[in-house]
């Protein structure tokens, strides 16, 4: 099913004329609004009125997350504040959180936006969709939570409650959809079979997992665990929360709501635009923002995009799934390194559970990069220690193969690494005082 059959298959040509219009507006809106955006015009000598093709869009200057905290809160807001009906924040997981003001118009656009998420992953009037993403100021919670109700769904707030609360709901209710971050949803099928329930005793169909990196590997986990079909989804909060980008039927990368966001990929280095196809960072500019128009938002996401017909029908191009932050890349020996590569890796090692944690530390000025990975006590040699020795030099060894860096495996008891609790899991513990 397609939310939006007018928008999301347009033809390519009308696309890139809806973009550019929308672009045009945006842009003389933010020049004439936001003092921020007319100092930076004006320093890099853009003239809005000579930007007339999408090509044109590598004149104007990016705006960054730091350009954001220093306009904290309300400063890049670009209509007055009694236009703006809902204020929520980012995260904060990289630093201090930044302030989202929504008008009643990019309200309706946001509903409008999720609601082709969870059209995309088989979610409809039928379903009853529990989403156990947090309410709260962060944007995931509201985000869903209108659109479910838009599209007729059933919808269960049950947010951040525990998992066992959770499982309780999901039985009574006959929960068919659950929306979560993917480390939570892990964490709850864990639950599930301490509880010695059987996912076939559950009414769950579709999980809707996003909010962090996470791998094909821990999908098939979860998938098997809870006997599901996992979708994926992208958003950020700066701009506008979840419904940025989602998975179709054929979950085969994430098709991107290009007509409200023109999507480019730069070299991290020369902040130059790359060729389709190749690996970089995502940046965002809004074409129907209101309260907070970005203008080539650097997103710090690693991606790159695909451009193939997609069997569903959408046009809407689609991006590969986010690998890592650049704030989570980690240089070790030589190779940048992206926890979800870790864990792709981790989860293919029978005997261990998709619990870790990847601990940084310097010694004698050199990086080292410590795996702390939970055991299954389900593994036959559990209590032999020479034999445990062996297991976690095989996981070393596998990694080197794959990756080319040397690691040390610290293995741990069963449940001893912290589970999600309905947040964004924190995966890296820098020790390195850099
Ligand atoms: O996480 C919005 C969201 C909520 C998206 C629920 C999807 C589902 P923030 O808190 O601002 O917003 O965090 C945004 O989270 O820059 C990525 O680094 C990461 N992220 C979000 N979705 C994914 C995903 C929400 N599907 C930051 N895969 C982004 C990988 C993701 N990373």
């Amino acid at each position: 099913m397609i939310y939006s059959k007018n928008y999301e298959c347009l033809s390519k040509d009308d696309l890139e004329q809806l973009q550019i219009e929308r672009l045009q507006a945006t842009l003389n809106r933010v020049y004439e609004k936001v003092s921020f955006y007319k100092n930076a015009f004006d320093k890099n000598k853009v003239n809005v009125e000579k930007i007339k093709a999408l090509k044109d869009i590598k004149e104007l200057p990016f705006t960054t997350k730091d350009d954001l905290r220093k306009s904290y809160p309300y400063d890049m807001f670009a209509v007055p504040l009694r236009d703006i009906i809902r204020i929520h924040s980012s995260s904060g997981t990289s630093g201090k959180p930044i302030a989202v003001g929504y008008t009643r118009n990019d309200l309706k656009n946001w509903t409008h936006l999720v609601a082709r998420v969870l059209t995309a992953c088989g979610i409809s009037s039928q379903d009853f969709v529990q989403i156990a993403f947090n309410y709260s100021i962060i944007t995931a919670g509201f985000g869903f939570h209108y659109a479910a109700e838009e599209i007729g769904a059933s919808v269960i707030p049950s947010s951040v409650e525990d998992a066992q609360k959770q499982i309780m709901i999901m039985k009574d209710y006959k929960t068919t959809a659950l929306l979560s971050t993917p480390s939570y949803a892990l964490h709850i099928a864990h639950i599930l079979k301490e509880l010695n329930i059987h996912p076939e005793e559950l009414s769950l169909k579709i999980g809707l997992f996003g909010a962090e990196p996470w791998s094909e590997n821990l999908r098939n986990q979860i998938e098997n665990q809870l006997h599901i079909n996992a979708y994926d989804n992208y958003g950020i909060s700066e701009l506008i929360g979840p419904g940025v980008s989602y998975e179709c039927e054929e979950r085969n990368g994430l098709h991107i709501n290009e007509d409200h966001f023109i999507v480019e990929v730069i070299d991290t280095k020369s902040l130059k635009p790359l060729p389709l196809g190749e690996t970089g960072e995502l940046v965002f500019t809004t074409i129907t923002k209101e309260g907070l128009p970005l203008i080539r938002f650097r997103t710090g996401d690693i991606s790159s995009l695909i451009e193939e017909k997609c069997k569903c029908g959408r046009t809407l191009i689609k991006m590969k799934r986010v690998s890592g932050r650049t704030d989570d890349m980690i240089i070790i020996e030589g190779a940048n390194i992206f926890p979800s590569q870790i864990e792709e890796i981790l989860l293919q090692i029978e005997g261990i559970e998709p619990h870790y944690q990847i601990i940084l530390e310097r010694e004698e000025g050199k990086d080292i990069m410590i795996i702390k990975i939970e055991v299954s006590d389900s593994i036959p040699f559990f209590d032999e220690l020479k034999k445990l020795e062996d297991f976690k030099n095989s996981i070393r060894d596998h990694i080197y193969n794959k990756l080319g860096i040397s690691v040390k495996v610290l293995l741990v008891e069963p449940r001893t690494i912290a589970r999600s609790s309905g947040n964004k899991i924190k995966r890296i513990i820098d020790n390195r005082n850099i």
